[in-house]
């Protein structure tokens, strides 16, 4: 319990979240369709209006909001307030080139910084820590979110921005660096530099890390654990929400907790898109509930998870709790029938102790029959006649989950190109008709 940032809305009673939740959600709706004409639109289709709103389940009247409205109306079309009343931008790239770009009112920066400053808290920190941020600080939403909590719970922050690997691991050493954060994979990147340059993790004073960004496996984060032999946390977020923030496990590590005083949360079957059972997986869409500059509804967020039929949880928070994100739905293949999620791969390859921080899987065509072959680092230099044995055991590991065999190619050390923030899980060369 002494980890709560903020005791009285961590820890309000679920009839109280909820009555709180159906006012800001009507409060949200109303300006939307007096402010935005995407909504307006949306709603004479539906032939709805917003005092149609008068329980929480009347959320399954409004229209669902995907990443194509988004771009449709880019870069302002969907903000509510004029840009005058807004002091910050951030956007997210994503695949198509279009930016999903977002405008945040002072308001808003308060709301980002409080849900940051309480996902921090929950992993650990404190005003005594001295908290790293290894993320680059720019347009994409992480350094800055991680940047705003961590000062509101006033630890003292190092803005050391991404890259320069061996520089993260001196400035560690340098300062005592004791709570670290980033992308889930640059974490595990680093321990490789400090394996390669001779630097003892486990001498250094780092004892917290909070990680997120892309899919983050149990598997991958007990590696982190072990790499660092320090505390792990997740965390969940998306640019259309505000950034990180939206939710973070407790120390129970059995689920992340969403703070729904901010975001209401659905779980939908991501084909007929009505909500599926308790406790049974589907896509997360989320709506805004006290956002200024760009709220929005029922956003569909492609992620796929499903939440804990839970009341209260061990650790006193009394708001919702969802899985680890499975993968996405667009990240879902389907090679010769079955459905491959990245995140099961990830899940066999990181119970062999042999096998480094990074893969992925390359999909292409030969003789028109679609091929799956899982490139995967090892943790150290292997000879030739290891990597064989290596590369039969993950073969078996792999079928056990996706019922193929695929082909595994092992390869040293930081063999694998790293592009970009994210670590591109999928690349697929495959023949389209
Ligand atoms: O990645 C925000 C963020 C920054 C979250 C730093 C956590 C830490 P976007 O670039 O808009 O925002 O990407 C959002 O990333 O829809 C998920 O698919 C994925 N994602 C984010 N956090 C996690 C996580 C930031 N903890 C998209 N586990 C989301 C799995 C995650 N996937």
């Amino acid at each position: 319990m002494d980890n709560l940032f903020n005791k009285k809305m961590e820890t309000l009673p679920r009839k109280e979240i909820r009555e709180l939740q159906l006012k800001r959600l009507k409060e949200t709706v109303k300006k939307l369709y007096e402010n935005v004409p995407f909504y307006r639109n949306k709603f004479k289709e539906l032939k709805i209006r917003p005092t149609d709103i008068k329980t929480l389940e009347d959320i399954r009247k409004l229209p669902l909001t995907t990443k194509d409205d988004l771009r449709n109306n880019s870069p302002f079309g969907m903000m509510v307030t004029s840009l005058d009343n807004c002091i910050e931008l951030h956007a997210s790239s994503g695949t198509t080139g279009i930016p999903i770009t977002v405008c945040y009112t002072p308001n808003d920066i308060d709301v980002w910084s409080e849900v940051m400053a309480r996902c921090l808290s929950m992993s650990g920190l404190t005003k005594k820590d001295i908290f790293q941020n290894p993320i680059p600080y720019g347009t994409f939403t992480g350094a800055f979110g991680f940047h705003y909590g961590a000062q509101k719970v006033g630890a003292l922050v190092i803005p050391s921005g991404m890259g320069q690997s061996e520089r993260q691991l001196k400035l560690m050493d340098y300062y005592d660096t004791t709570f670290i954060s980033g992308v889930a994979s640059y974490a595990m990147r680093l321990s490789q530099v400090a394996q390669k340059i001779d630097v003892d993790l486990k001498k250094l004073k780092v004892r917290n890390g909070l990680f997120g960004a892309e899919m983050f496996t149990p598997g991958l984060k007990k590696r982190i654990m072990n790499a660092w032999d320090m505390d792990v946390h997740d965390i969940y977020g998306l640019t259309e929400m505000c950034g990180p923030g939206v939710s973070t496990d407790c120390d129970q590590h059995d689920g992340l907790h969403l703070w729904e005083d901010h975001f209401l949360i659905e779980v939908l079957d991501p084909i007929t898109l009505e909500p599926v059972e308790p406790e049974e997986e589907g896509e997360i869409v989320l709506t805004t509930l006290t956002k200024e500059g760009m709220p929005l509804l029922r956003y569909r967020t492609r992620d796929i998870a499903k939440i804990y039929d839970q009341e209260v949880c061990d650790c006193g928070r009394t708001h919702v709790k969802h899985t680890t994100i499975k993968g996405r739905s667009d990240d879902m293949i389907i090679i010769r029938g079955t459905n491959i999620y990245p995140g099961q791969i990830e899940s066999a390859l990181m119970k062999n102790q042999e096998v480094g921080g990074n893969w992925r899987m390359v999909l292409d065509t030969k003789n028109d029959v679609d091929m799956l072959t899982v490139e995967v680092e090892s943790k150290n230099q292997l000879s030739q006649v290891e990597s064989m044995d290596l590369e039969e055991s993950l073969k078996n590991d792999i079928k056990s989950v996706i019922v193929f065999t695929p082909r595994v190619t092992v390869l040293p050390p930081n063999g694998i190109p790293q592009e970009g923030l994210k670590a591109k899980r999928v690349v697929d060369n495959r023949k389209k008709d």
